[in-house]
């Protein structure tokens, strides 16, 4: 079970005193009387569950900062996926570039993400990328790519050793396993 997720959910049956009384416990998968639940810092969008990374860091760091929290770098399934994102960043204003999971750094040419490893399918690519501009363009950021972009895109960027593309990031959370305790009379 994720940490980060480790939600308990405790639901009372009876909204009688608890203590004087016999009660029978119950265990239940996920959360069938829709507790609330607080993923913070995690959101849920969708059914997926994001951190939105503010430092501005290279690939690399950012992997290891999604990783610290038993997360990974943003991979999107989905073109749905990647435009529930785009509309949330969107909804804050927000603009700038996101690392995301896909790289093509086990073989130049091949985009895969790197939290699934399989191929990039999606149809949201900035016109003319990924160009692997200057041979040195191994990993994919979302971001308003040119001057002129007008919506969010993929882009590949160096990794790191490039101060022109130190980004902000997107980790992305397994679904949280829930279980429910129900305190029956
Ligand atoms: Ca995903
Ligand atoms: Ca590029």
């Amino acid at each position: 079970m994720l940490k980060i997720f480790g939600a308990l959910l405790i639901f009372f049956v009876s909204f009688e005193p608890i203590w004087g009384h016999i009660y029978a416990t119950e265990l239940k998968p996920g959360n069938p009387y829709n507790v609330p639940i607080d993923f913070k810092p995690f959101v849920q969008i969708r059914d997926g569950f994001y951190f939105f990374g503010t430092e501005q860091v290279n690939w690399y760091v950012a992997h290891e900062k999604c990783r610290k929290m038993e997360a990974d770098l943003v991979t999107f399934e989905t073109p749905e996926e990647f435009d529930a994102i785009s509309a949330h960043l969107k909804s804050k204003g927000v603009k700038s570039e996101h690392w995301t999971s896909g790289n093509d750094l086990g073989k130049t040419g091949t985009h895969n993400w790197f939290s699934n490893s399989q191929p990039i399918n999606i149809q949201r690519w900035a016109p003319k990328q990924p160009d692997n501009a200057g041979g040195k363009e191994h990993c994919i950021h979302l971001g308003y790519v040119y001057k002129t972009s007008t919506l969010f895109q993929l882009n590949d960027r160096p990794c790191s050793d490039d101060k022109n593309s130190l980004f902000n990031y997107i980790c992305e959370a397994a679904k949280p396993e829930t279980i429910t305790i129900v305190f029956k009379k």
